[in-house]
């Protein structure tokens, strides 16, 4: 696809900094330079060979206010596949507007956010998972974020979804051949072998999807409630996880209201913390504001610290949020605290994670953070492996998972190929969509080329 127009950014952040570097790209991308730029050594920027720096002077309204660096690129071999030049000039917020502005009254359109990296997806220069990954890395806080996204990047998630398409691709394709030609024995799979085949298709898939728990604990953050009822310590086992003083902590009951939000890292994987109002029956009004949103907070939740205070049997109340706790289908980490006073067996064996801290005393805290990596990594990543890292990419793909499970029911309970390949179609589509490729050209093309019909 060509776009009409040349865009420019400035592609360093606006500020004071040493350097800032303004990226073009589009079809005038070197003719728009030249007008605001002059090559030291006299030659015109259309003489520059791509993926050259040349050194000169920039100019605004016909005075040079700086002296940097171009490189030019030209399509196809540049980032957008497009032609493109970056202009690096000194990091002042006012030179850099300058030079953005002479581009832009020298044709050039300001490009929109995500632009490049937009047209280097449609211009075939980049899929759609490594285009995402840009982003991960751009906003990577751990060195393991970094790593997954780096892995999708260089195209790991691209490799399996492109394998995966292919053999759907070509299961359908014997599918409508047989279908269209059946006489003429045109098909290799039978009905056993598609059914196996999508069999080891939904196998490849799971493992997929599997993976976005270490991959969205690691890159996007795991949404982590701390619960429990009131004064039991949860605001002070939010303070000992962030080593700050964000919440209030006193011995009054209901002194959280407020959810109470922080960040931190178990190792590679995010927690994204609430600390919230503790739960019970109250007839104070803010208190119970308090408490809904509580509960609002932790049916949104990925993971729950649930705070008990171990120097305190339990009791009925107890008993009635360890009972709703037990129907979570989120892992749940059992924080018995105040351990410093004794206690806390009677917690043991009720849930399948627990943990005996002193949150006063700053006890515990490793404790938390190594189970609950374990919990979202199993121990250690396997970062040569693709890691689905965003929402969309794991919706494609319980999308492709559900298509094929509607196929193979339809072939085990009888219905013939072309109603499996209604769904398969849609599996297609959606392992299509998990890395933007194109589908039904492609399944024209395969049948054709692949079966010579109309032989
Ligand atoms: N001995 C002991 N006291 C603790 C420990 N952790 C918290 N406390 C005390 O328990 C009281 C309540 O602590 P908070 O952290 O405010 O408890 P909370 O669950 O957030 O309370 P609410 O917000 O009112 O629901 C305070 O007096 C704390 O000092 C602990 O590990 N040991
Ligand atoms: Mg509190």
């Amino acid at each position: 696809m060509k776009f009409e127009n040349t865009v420019a950014a400035l592609s360093t952040p606006y500020g004071r900094g040493a350097i800032a570097m303004i990226r073009m790209t589009g079809e005038d991308a070197i003719k728009i330079t030249s007008a605001v730029f002059r090559a030291k050594n006299g030659k015109d920027l259309s003489e520059i060979p791509s993926s050259y720096a040349v050194y000169g002077e920039f100019v605004y309204q016909g005075d040079v206010i700086d002296d940097g660096i171009v490189t030019v690129y030209r399509a196809p071999k540049s980032y957008t596949g497009e032609d493109m030049a970056e202009l690096c000039c000194h990091g002042g917020m006012l030179v850099s507007s300058l030079i953005l502005r002479s581009l832009v009254d020298a044709g050039a359109a300001y490009a929109e956010g995500g632009e490049f990296t937009k047209r280097a997806f449609i211009n075939g220069k980049l899929r759609l998972t490594s285009a995402e990954a840009i982003m991960d890395i751009i906003d990577a806080e751990s060195v393991g974020a970094l790593k997954l996204a780096g892995g999708a990047n260089r195209g790991l998630l691209s490799e399996t979804a492109e394998s995966i398409y292919n053999e759907l691709k070509h299961l359908i394709a014997s599918a409508y051949a047989y279908i269209d030609y059946p006489d003429e024995d045109m098909t290799d799979v039978s009905v056993n072998e598609l059914k196996d085949r999508i069999k080891a298709l939904i196998g490849r898939a799971k493992e997929l999807k599997d993976s976005y728990k270490t991959g969205s604990a690691v890159c996007e953050g795991v949404r982590t409630v701390i619960c429990g009822r009131p004064n039991v310590g949860k605001s002070s086992v939010m303070n000992m996880l962030t080593g700050e003083q964000t919440a209030i902590v006193t011995e009054i009951p209901g002194t959280t209201r407020d959810v109470v939000t922080g960040s931190i890292l178990c190792g590679q994987v995010r927690l994204k913390l609430s600390d919230t109002a503790g739960i019970r029956d109250t007839t104070d009004a803010v208190e119970e504001i308090g408490v809904a949103k509580a509960k609002e907070t932790l049916n949104k939740a990925q993971l729950v610290l649930a705070v008990f205070d171990g120097a305190r049997q339990p009791d009925e109340e107890e008993q009635k949020l360890i009972d709703g706790l037990k129907k979570l289908n989120i892992p749940v980490i059992a924080v018995i605290n105040k351990n410093d006073l004794g206690g806390g067996e009677a917690y043991d064996n009720i849930f399948t994670h627990t943990v005996h801290i002193s949150a006063k005393n700053g006890k515990g805290k490793e404790q938390i953070e190594r189970l609950t990596e374990e919990l979202f990594t199993g121990g250690e990543i396997d970062y040569g492996k693709p890691h689905l890292i965003n929402g969309r990419q794991y919706a494609q793909t319980v999308r492709f998972i559900d298509s094929c499970k509607a196929a193979l029911d339809a072939l085990e309970s009888g219905q013939t190929q072309d109603v499996a390949c209604f769904d398969l179609e849609e599996a297609l589509s959606a392992i299509a969509g998990l890395d933007g490729l194109e589908v039904k050209d492609d399944i024209i093309n395969e049948i054709f080329s692949k079966f010579c019909v109309g032989k």
